[in-house]
């Protein structure tokens, strides 16, 4: 079977409002979510957890170390459950017919195991729209957050689809944030010589993972882009392989 899968990560700064605390931004998902209804072609939708699951993770300190405290767990998953919940009922009222789960059923020893691949590829082929996002999953020491940026490289692995959009607030990656005119039209392998500034920080590492998960994801042989979420139109350019923000190229090319 030729592989027509696309991968949509939908950054928290696309769907809250990342400067104000558990703060859904409604008008931005309705937009995003007609936008997949236009797209038509197999998905798979990883979101982000922006002013909700980061929030909690940040006032709780969780980073990259695990945590036993069930409060903080608890909060931290409520907070992702409800975000998940928005996002899913405007989903449904526009259209868009989602398969939503945790990862936390997926993963199992920090993998996701290969009969994963079966259930995805079967939801597809019924016309939905499988859906699942950062989140808090269960480790041996722990409790730790687990961002949607890396579940997007594991599916990646899994299902091997043709193109990866990570939908963020900003057009691309910028040489420099202040300056509209360094938009970095291609990275290869980061020899670019980016440098990074504190800029979009958050506990998961924000532009920076972004940036190095978009190249390990582009050296499996995938394109990978990462485009403007909150510009409909560039987006649906983007999800039919318009090189519209910042292409990403691995060894394979
Ligand atoms: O926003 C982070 O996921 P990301 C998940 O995709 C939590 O990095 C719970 C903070």
């Amino acid at each position: 079977m030729v592989n027509k899968l696309t991968i949509l990560k939908l950054g928290g700064s696309v769907i809250t409002k990342k400067s104000k605390a558990l703060t859904f931004n409604r008008n931005s998902v309705e937009k995003l979510s007609k936008v997949i209804k236009k797209f038509n072609e197999p998905l798979i939708i990883v979101h982000g957890a922006g002013s909700f699951g980061h929030y909690y993770a940040k006032r709780y300190g969780i980073s990259s170390k695990p945590t036993r405290s069930t409060k903080h767990v608890v909060k931290i998953r409520d907070s992702m459950q409800s975000l998940n919940r928005k996002l899913v009922e405007i989903f449904h009222q526009n259209g868009v017919d989602t398969f939503s789960f945790s990862p936390i059923y997926m993963y199992h020893n920090r993998k996701i195991p290969n009969i994963w691949k079966n259930t995805l590829q079967k939801s597809i082929s019924f016309d939905l729209v499988p859906m699942t996002f950062g989140d808090v999953l269960l480790g041996n020491n722990g409790f730790y957050i687990h961002s949607g940026d890396l579940i997007v490289y594991d599916l990646c692995k899994l299902l091997n689809p043709k193109r990866v959009i990570f939908a963020s607030n900003i057009d691309g990656i910028y040489q420099n944030l202040d300056d509209n005119s360094s938009l970095v039209p291609i990275i290869k392998n980061n020899k670019n010589n980016l440098k990074f500034s504190k800029i979009n920080y958050d506990v998961t590492g924000g532009i920076k993972t972004k940036i190095t998960q978009s190249l390990k994801i582009a050296n499996l042989g995938i394109e990978v882009q990462i485009t403007n979420g909150l510009n409909s139109k560039n987006l649906i350019k983007a999800l039919k392989g318009e090189h519209i923000g910042t292409l990403f190229i691995g060894d394979k090319h």
